[in-house]
């Protein structure tokens, strides 16, 4: 049976355009509170095949997505490498920061697979569970935006201890960033051996860095990963999210070749259509605010990104991910409008 998201990823977009949503799983659904109650903690809970897969679930029976996207975390990796990661409530993630090539020198790809190799089991239970048309998207986090936690120790505004350790140290830094491009590569490749049809590389703080650093700890770091995928999984189309990349976004595209390239909410549409879509398909990129309040703002924005982009091949999903206040209603209104609508 045909995969509407996977084909359009491979050039072949049809009459329908095919959605996902960043966050689609989360804190907005009611039925994914209840299951997060029952997590001892967070990584337990992305840890646990039973509660993961069903929660990625959750948002498909509801609205029909053409895609749905693993559930688990961007800190799997570092957990993984045997990096201490926790969540506490209200604080978002806290890390046992790597400051020292002592600290550096703890973090091992031994053991890798099978620390994580949880979640490779949501990912297959995943794959049997899904309607055939769905697309199972499988996902981590770009070796920049991980090492701004692993360095940091938490989520940080200026991710100001990477900068300067990748300034100061860049010895130090490269070697986290070459650690995290081989566990990256090996982890999307277990997940695609699992049954991901497709992959995202979520680089969420890449914004405003200069320009010599976004090629080296962005686009070089994101083209190994893809080089990587490609030799084992030539097939599996590969997205990347440089979020805020702004007048980097091409360089982006043509240099890491990635199949897909996430717009951010800031991409003008004109712009994408333009200078992105003759390279790659195109995902995006609502406003996640505007499904807060909804209604005929909504709808309108939504109808205006997909008349933008109808041209050339694109995924509509929002700019960045639900912000948990989203009434569950409002999706369900945006869901229609995307379904309803004919390129
Ligand atoms: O208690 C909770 O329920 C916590 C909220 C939450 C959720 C729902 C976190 C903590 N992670 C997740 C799941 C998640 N994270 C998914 C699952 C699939 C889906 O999208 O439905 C994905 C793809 C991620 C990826 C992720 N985690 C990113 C990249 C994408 C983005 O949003 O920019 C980042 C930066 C993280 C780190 C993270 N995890 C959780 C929080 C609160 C944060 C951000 C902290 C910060 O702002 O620094």
């Amino acid at each position: 049976m045909v995969k509407p998201l996977l084909e359009t990823l491979k050039g072949n977009p049809g009459n329908k355009v095919p959605f996902w949503f960043m966050r689609q799983a989360g804190r907005y659904l009611p039925e994914y509170r209840e299951i997060r109650k029952t997590a001892p903690s967070f990584m337990d809970f992305c840890y646990n095949p039973d509660k993961a897969t069903e929660v990625t679930l959750q948002p498909i029976r509801r609205y029909g997505m053409d895609g749905a996207i693993l559930f688990a975390d961007i800190l799997v990796v570092p957990d993984g490498l045997g990096q201490k990661v926790w969540f506490e409530a209200g604080h978002g993630p806290k890390l046992d920061a790597v400051k020292t090539l002592d600290s550096f020198n703890k973090l091992s790809l031994n053991g890798f697979h099978q620390r994580v190799g949880n979640v490779y089991e949501t990912v297959s239970r995943l794959r049997k569970a899904l309607p055939e048309n769905v697309t199972l998207l499988g996902f981590a986090g770009a070796p920049w935006t991980v090492a701004t936690y692993m360095i940091e120790g938490a989520g940080s505004k200026d991710h100001a201890a990477a900068r300067q350790m990748g300034y100061g140290n860049p010895e130090l830094f490269g070697k986290i960033l070459d650690m995290l491009v081989d566990a990256t590569a090996e982890y999307l490749c277990k997940q695609i051996e699992a049954g991901a049809d497709v992959v995202q590389i979520f680089d969420s703080w890449s914004a405003a860095l200069p320009e010599t650093m976004f090629e080296k700890w962005v686009i070089e770091p994101t083209k190994a990963i893809v080089e990587k995928v490609r030799a084992k999984h030539s097939e599996t189309p590969i997205i990347g999210f440089p979020r805020l990349a702004g007048a980097m976004l091409k360089r982006y595209t043509e240099e890491t070749d990635v199949n897909g390239v996430s717009l951010d909410t800031g991409v003008p549409l004109g712009y994408a259509a333009r200078e992105i879509q003759p390279l790659a398909c195109v995902q995006g990129n609502l406003d996640p605010h505007l499904v807060v309040s909804g209604g005929d703002a909504m709808v309108k924005e939504a109808l205006r990104i997909l008349e933008g982009l109808k041209a050339g091949s694109h995924i509509f999903n929002l700019g960045h991910g639900f912000v948990p206040e989203t009434p569950p209603e409002n999706v369900a209104l945006l869901s229609e409008t995307i379904k309803n609508f004919n390129r």
